[in-house]
Order: structure tokens, then C-alpha cells, then sequence
């Protein structure tokens, strides 16, 4: 038998390579080249061998586990690339061509940043093809012959016709209807020992933003003013990432878990089998859900208030509803609701007045922003929070963790960090305010969730219903979306990529692109570790048994008037409800909530009072705040100033002149928009031969759509006005919504012919006067700056 042969050492090995052996796609040799040539081709070779072979392993593998790298993960490994080319995809990428332009620059992502990069404006430009192949002729198709058919060679038609098939693109499941502006939020003062998000890092720092208001229920085309939530979509392009604060008008909601969401808007919306009604909550699903669903008692009371009918996006407050959290740079945390707060004071509409200005103007709400921004009235809110810890959120009678409360001002103040001006609206509506996708998964470092089960489904929510409304899981690069802060990540491919992503290298870890993108460590986002300790069960917190005791705060807080307004509210409502049972239920769930507003609106609905429904909590802990004066929204007027106020001067043939031009000079001194309103538009001469322009007509500028009116004298104007019924029904409604009202001189006739009384004359926001003198019309301004006079209001209105 042969011995076996000792084995050899084997002599140190110095393979060499062809040169044409690097740059194949599909094999290689065993090591890498030197880089001493001038082969592209071996140098990248050369380059990536030595990039790769400086990370022999994953070095930040280790620190992947337990819990303190949790708390502070590490920067992933970085290897700086040893040319430009060892991370490109190709090597031709030098070759310039007029479509392919400069080669990514280092780090760079095109898609985001500001909205300059994709305007798009045709002064001075012929008409173009998709393809910018230019047309000759956008009058005809192209036929065989002058009466010929048309040719399916006519690629010019049916691009055109192809494209405007596809123009529309799904309604958002809820908050379909928006309309949406730009603008910026000024940080106050730094708030370093509360949250590390940077766009409260410092004093004066200003971070853009883009703004949606919305109804909740109505589809897209539906009225500004139904009886409805509003949404306060606010998107901060912060340094750090974008941040999404989806919020509305209202601090609270109807509902406690994401679980219930598709119950209540289908109940909400209209009904499935015929469809109505549109945008209205006054149907018999919505009250029969909401009266199985005590937890909903307390936004009923707010949606049943004048809340849910704004005067104006511009004077509404917004909330983040959900208790947040803010973490600092050492990791502490704090609890946190958000409020924005409007400068112009928070106003409402009357349910009469909304319901007629749905025919006079269903946009009426989106026309007040897109003129008031136009007009350089900016609209302008403070943003203040409520901070507390979770040792004070634990002695809280109430869960903090239940989107059904709210944190009385009384027991955490709310303290204001900045301010938010919106101050340009959007180019085109589609491209910025339909395309827009709210996240409520949005946060930034500093800002964090709380375990709110609502926010869980809204953090997956939002996301999901993106790709279907927008086509795909792009739809972060569409520019309105797109941050302005750096974005670079291994996501890839699908429906309309924009990003031209340079280099082979789409996962991490990778040694083929240096490692980058890599990991940031703790400069990224660092979750907050809140610990879970109990087991996993479907179930609600014991607070949350609790459905009543803000309902019974919301409404003592609220002036008579206001209380009328959500009595008269629920009894329209449930008045249109078909079914005796739901309404029943309805006002025996009012009981737990007031005996007052129960027995109201039983009695309006000429029905008996119902048992109290048994209380799911039947012995509730006493509340820490009975009366919170801040829930009125008359403690919230505003500065009292009329800036951007619509006021209605009243004009016909004949009219005295003198006084029109006082009015009208010193209201819009006093930033009113004034408008001169004739039987029709057009020019009209005044007692002192003179000419007045109407700009409107009461047939299509009705009372409804203004905040106030004055009536200059005039006898013959005033006999025409007094002839006409649409100027009578014009100041009846100026009158029954609690407007305030100047008459000069013989002017009272057509207050008299309008059925309001001589004798109301002594009623507040009712002015008379000889004429438009200067005290007169300081009066009148004064008066106007109250916004309503519900002194005045009567059930049934006596006019
Ligand atoms: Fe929304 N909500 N929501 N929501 N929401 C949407 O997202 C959802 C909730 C709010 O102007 C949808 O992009 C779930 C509370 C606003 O584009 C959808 C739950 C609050 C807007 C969605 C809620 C809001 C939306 C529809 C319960 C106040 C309009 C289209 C778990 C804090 C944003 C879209 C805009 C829009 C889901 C509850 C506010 C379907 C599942 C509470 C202002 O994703």
C-alpha cells in the first residue's frame, strides 16, 4: 500500500488576472486587482474589492442585542468609498446625454425638496404632446378624408382622450371634501427640556407647512357646511422628516378603539341602499350606531353644538385629540395633547343660516380661505400643548389613553410654543391639496405614541388607504408629499417610481456601497420603550366604562344659548331619524348626561321621557373639573376687530351716496370686505346724481352669505328695496341669524316691510340711525365685532 504523501505547504499564491476578466457581469477571479491601471473597468474592481474587504465582518452585529442597545442603537458600519465609480451602477454614467444629465451627486435624493423642481408654467409655449412633440391642430381628429372616419393611427387624440379618461383617481374613504393652503409654523421658544423635535429646537425657527380642512361624511363634491367634524390636517416639513399632525376642530371623538372606525362611518355615511342623505349625520344608521355606542355621548355634544358648522375654516381650533408623548434628547418623555387656537377667535354659523348657505354657496368655506389668503389675510393660529406626566395622567379620573376626553384646561393650562400662518394657496388643486396623503403615522424624533387604541389603527390606517387612493406605495414622492429633509433608504421599484436610484446596492448591511445608506443610530428615531407588562387580551381599560361626565362638562360649560343650539340640534336630527326606538335611546343616553337637555329635546320631539339608559360605569369617580368656562365658544372671541368680515351695503336707484361711501370707506378701513348689493349687478345712481357699482345681487350675494348689513337712506331705493321680497327675505335672515343690522333713515321701512318689529328696534345688533355719521358707524363696527346678537333669538324665530 502506498504511503500517503506528506502533505505540501502551499507556496504563497500571486494569481493574475486578464484585465478583461474585471467588468464581466457574470464571473470573476479570485482576487482582486491592483489599482495601477488605467482600466476603468479594473480600477472599479480594484475599488470595490478594497471597500468590501474593509468590512471583513458586520461590526455592529454585536450591538443588535439586549436592552440598553436598545435604548441607544448604534450607527450602522460606514465605509468611505475609495472612488466615485465603485458604488455607481455603470460605468458610462460619464457619458452625458441631454435627457440623462449630471450623474448623482453624493448622498443626493431629487425627489424631495421644495416644489420649485416639477412648476410647471406654459407663458410663451406652443402645445405639445405628452411625448413635447409639438400639435398642429388641437381642432380636429385626423380623418380619411374631410367626411371620412376617424384613424386609430391619430395618436395625438388619443393620447388627449386616454389621459382625460383616467383624470380622476378615488375620494378619500372619510374626509373627502377638503381644501387646503400653505404655509409656516414659528417655534415661540426652544422646548429642548421637553422634546428633541427640531422644530421646537429654537426661537424664530421656521418650518413649513401644508394644511387640509375637511368635512368628515360628504363626498367630495359635497356642501362646506353640513353638520359635520372638520379635519385639521397639518404637515410640518420639519429637518428631521416630515410630521403629520391629523388632526380636527373637535379635541375628542366619537369612539374609544380603531376596532369600531369602519361601524361608525358606515353608519355615518350615507345609507348603502339608496345612498342619502349626502353629508348628514341626520339619518337613522348614524343615530342608531351612536346610541348602542354610550361612549359617543360626549361628541355628540360637541357635534350637535355650533362647533360642526364653522363660520370659517380661519376661525376654528384645531386638536390633535390623541394624548401624544414628547421625548427629549435624554429619553425623557411626557404626555402631551396638542391645540391649535385661531387668532380671529373661534365662530360658528346657525343651523339656519348653514342650511340655506349649502344652496346660496356649497363652497363657502373653501371660498373664505382661498379669498381671505388671496387678500393677504393671512389666517393665523397658536399652537399650545398641554403637558403632564404619567403620574399625574394615573390620579386623572379619566383615561388619558381614551380618545372620548378630554384634559380640562383648568387641570393642565395649555401653554403656547408657537404660531402657524398660512399664507399661499396651492397652484392647482389636484396636484397639491387632492394629492396630499396624511399619515398619522408621521412623527418625528421627540415626538412619540401613546398606546391611545384609536391612534393604533389610525398609525396603520393612513398608509394603507394611500395606495389604493394614490396607486401604489409611491405616492411619498409625489411632491406635495415628498419631504424636504434627505431621504435615502433600500425601498424600491413599484407603481410610478420617480427616484433613480444609482448603484447595484438596495439592502443593508452591504460592504458594495461603503454600507451606506446606513443606520443613524441614536440620530435617528429612537422609539419611546414603554413597557408592557400585562397579557395580551382584546379588552378596554376600566375608565373607559365611563361615558358620561364630560358630556355633563361640555354642556354646563356652554352659554343658554349655546345649550339651545345643541338641544334644537339633536331635535333636527333625531327628527329626521325614522324609527322611534333609536330616538328613544338617544335621549335616554341624554340622561345620564343632563336632565335638562333630555327633557328639552323629548319635549321637542313630542315624545316622553324615556328611562336613563343603565350606565356601563353605574358608580363613576367624581370629576376633577365640573365647569370649564375655556369649552364655550365665547371664550373665545377673538380680538373683536371685523378683519375680513363680509359686510353687505344694500343699494338701488336712488340711494343716498354720501352714506354708502362713510360705510363703506370705514369698514374696509376697519379690514372689512365690503360689497355693495343691488336688485342686480351694475351701476346705480345715487340721490346726489352719482354712480355706485354693485358688485353683487341679492339674487346671487343672499343674506346668508354675510356677517352683517347696513341700509343706507334713500327714498326711492328704499321703496325699490321694500318691493322687492328677495331684499325683505335678505334682511329676515340677517335678522334671524343674529346679525347686526344698521338702518339709516327711511331705511326702517324695509325693516318693517321684512316683518321685524318697530319695537325690536331696542333689541341688541339691531341698529337705527339718521345717518352715517361717525359715531354711527364706530357703533356699527363695534356691534359687528360681537358676531351675533343671540339676545335676540327666539324658538320658533319670530321672523
Ligand atoms: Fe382619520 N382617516 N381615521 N381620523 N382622518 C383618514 O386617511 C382613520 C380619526 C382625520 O386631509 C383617511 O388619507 C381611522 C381621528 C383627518 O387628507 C383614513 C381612524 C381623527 C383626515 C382614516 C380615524 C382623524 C383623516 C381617509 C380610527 C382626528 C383627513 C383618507 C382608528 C384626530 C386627512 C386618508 C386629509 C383621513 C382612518 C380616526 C382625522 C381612512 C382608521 C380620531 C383630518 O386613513
Amino acid at each position: 500500500m502506498a504511503t500517503p504523501k506528506k502533505p505540501q505547504q502551499a507556496p504563497p499564491r500571486k494569481p493574475v488576472a486578464v484585465d478583461s476578466a474585471f467588468g464581466n457581469t457574470d464571473s470573476g477571479p479570485a482576487t482582486a486587482p491592483q489599482r495601477n491601471t488605467k482600466k476603468p473597468a479594473v480600477a472599479k474592481a480594484a475599488d470595490v474589492g478594497e471597500m468590501s474587504a474593509a468590512m471583513p465582518y458586520n461590526p455592529t452585529k454585536a450591538a443588535e442585542h439586549g436592552y440598553e442597545n436598545a435604548l441607544a442603537p448604534q450607527q450602522g458600519a460606514v465605509v468611505q468609498a475609495p472612488a466615485r465609480e465603485a458604488t455607481g451602477s455603470t460605468l458610462s454614467e460619464k457619458n452625458r446625454t441631454g435627457k440623462y444629465g449630471e450623474e448623482a451627486a453624493a448622498g443626493v435624493n431629487a425627489t424631495i425638496g421644495s416644489l420649485q423642481r416639477v412648476r410647471a408654467d406654459a407663458q410663451g409655449q406652443p402645445l405639445t404632446t405628452n411625448q413635447g412633440v409639438k400639435i398642429s391642430d388641437n381642432q380636429n381628429s385626423l380623418k380619411a378624408g374631410l367626411r371620412g372616419p376617424a384613424l386609430l393611427k391619430d395618436f395625438i387624440l388619443r393620447e388627449k382622450i386616454t389621459h382625460f379618461d383616467h383624470e380622476r383617481i378615488p375620494e378619500r374613504v372619510v374626509h373627502a371634501r377638503g381644501s387646503g393652503a400653505h404655509g409656516y409654523f414659528e417655534c415661540y421658544k426652544p422646548l429642548k427640556d421637553l422634546t428633541r423635535a427640531s422644530l421646537f429646537a429654537e426661537k424664530g425657527k421656521i418650518t413649513p407647512v401644508f394644511l387640509r380642512f375637511s368635512t368628515v361624511a360628504g363626498e367630495r363634491g359635497s356642501k362646506d357646511t353640513a353638520r359635520d367634524v372638520r379635519g385639521f390636517a397639518v404637515k410640518f416639513y420639519t429637518d428631521e422628516g416630515n410630521w403629520d399632525l391629523v388632526g380636527n376642530n373637535m379635541p375628542i371623538f366619537f369612539i374609544q378603539d380603531a376596532m369600531k372606525f369602519p361601524d361608525l362611518v358606515h353608519a355615518v355615511k350615507p345609507e348603502p341602499h339608496h345612498a342619502m342623505p349626502q353629508a348628514a349625520s341626520a339619518h337613522d344608521t348614524y343615530w342608531d350606531f351612536v346610541s348602542l355606542t354610550p361612549e359617543s355621548t360626549h361628541m355628540l355634544m360637541w357635534q350637535m353644538s355650533d362647533r360642526a358648522i364653522p363660520r370659517s375654516f380661519r376661525m376654528m381650533q384645531g386638536f390633535g385629540v390623541h394624548t401624544f408623548r414628547l421625548v427629549n434628547e435624554q429619553g425623557q418623555s411626557v404626555f402631551v395633547k396638542f391645540h391649535w387656537n385661531p387668532v380671529l377667535g373661534t365662530h360658528s354659523l346657525v343651523w339656519d343660516e348653514a342650511v340655506k348657505i349649502s344652496g346660496a354657496d356649497p363652497d363657502f368655506n373653501r371660498r373664505d380661505l382661498w379669498e381671505a389668503i388671496e387678500a393677504g389675510d393671512y389666517p393665523e393660529w397658536e399652537l399650545g400643548i398641554q403637558t403632564f406626566t404619567e403620574e399625574q395622567a394615573d390620579g386623572f379620573s379619566f383615561d388619558v389613553l381614551d380618545a372620548t376626553k378630554i384634559v380640562p384646561e383648568e387641570l393642565v393650562p395649555v401653554v403656547p410654543v408657537g404660531r402657524m400662518v398660512l399664507n399661499r394657496n396651492p397652484d392647482n388643486f389636484f396636484a397639491e391639496t387632492e394629492q396630499v396623503a396624511f399619515c398619522a403615522a408621521h412623527v418625528v424624533p421627540g415626538v412619540d405614541f401613546t398606546n391611545d387604541p384609536l391612534l393604533a389603527g389610525r398609525i396603520h390606517s393612513y398608509i394603507d388607504t394611500q395606495i389604493t387612493r394614490l396607486g401604489g406605495p409611491n405616492f411619498h414622492e409625489l411632491p406635495i408629499n415628498a419631504p424636504l429633509a434627505p431621504v435615502q433608504n433600500n425601498q424600491r421599484d413599484g407603481m410610478h417610481r420617480q427616484a433613480i436610484h444609482r448603484g447595484k446596492v438596495a439592502y443593508e448591511p452591504n460592504s458594495l456601497a461603503g454600507g451606506c445608506p446606513f443606520q443613524a443610530g441614536t440620530a435617528g428615531f429612537v422609539s419611546f420603550p414603554e413597557p408592557v407588562v400585562q397579557d395580551e387580551v382584546r379588552g378596554k381599560p376600566e375608565k373607559f366604562a365611563e361615558h358620561y361626565a364630560q358630556a355633563t362638562l361640555f354642556y354646563a360649560s356652554q352659554t343658554d344659548s349655546e345649550k339651545k343650539h345643541i338641544a334644537d340640534a339633536f331635535r333636527f336630527e333625531l327628527s329626521k331619524v325614522t324609527v322611534p326606538a333609536i330616538r328613544q335611546r338617544i335621549v335616554s343616553m341624554l340622561r345620564n348626561a343632563s336632565e335638562e337637555l333630555a327633557a328639552t329635546v323629548a319635549q321637542g320631539l313630542g315624545m316622553e321621557l324615556p328611562p336613563a339608559m343603565p350606565r356601563a360605569m353605574p358608580d363613576p369617580p367624581k370629576p376633577e373639573v365640573t365647569v370649564s368656562p375655556a369649552l364655550s365658544l365665547t371664550a373665545r372671541p377673538g380680538d373683536g376687530g371685523i378683519r375680513t368680515r363680509k359686510i353687505a351695503i344694500l343699494v338701488a336707484d336712488g340711494i343716498d351716496g354720501p352714506s354708502v361711501w362713510t360705510l363703506a370707506d370705514a369698514l374696509q378701513a376697519a379690514g372689512a370686505v365690503v360689497r355693495l348689493v343691488g336688485p342686480r349687478i351694475g351701476p346705480f345712481e345715487t340721490s346726489d346724481g352719482k354712480w355706485v357699482d354693485a358688485d353683487a345681487s341679492i339674487e346671487n350675494q343672499p343674506g346668508v352669505l354675510f356677517d352683517g348689513v347696513a341700509v343706507p337712506d334713500g327714498s326711492e331705493a328704499i321703496a325699490t328695496l321694500v318691493s322687492d321680497g328677495r331684499a325683505r327675505e335678505f334682511m329676515q335672515d340677517q335678522f334671524r341669524h343674529c346679525k347686526t343690522i344698521l338702518a339709516l333713515g327711511g331705511a326702517t321701512a324695509l325693516l318693517e316691510a321684512a316683518g321685524i318689529a318697530a319695537d325690536a328696534q331696542d333689541q341688541p345688533g339691531l341698529l337705527t340711525a339718521d345717518k352715517a355719521d361717525g359715531g354711527t358707524v364706530a357703533e356699527f363696527i363695534k356691534e359687528l365685532g360681537r358676531h351675533r346678537h343671540f339676545a335676540r333669538e327666539t324658538d320658533p324665530p319670530a321672523v
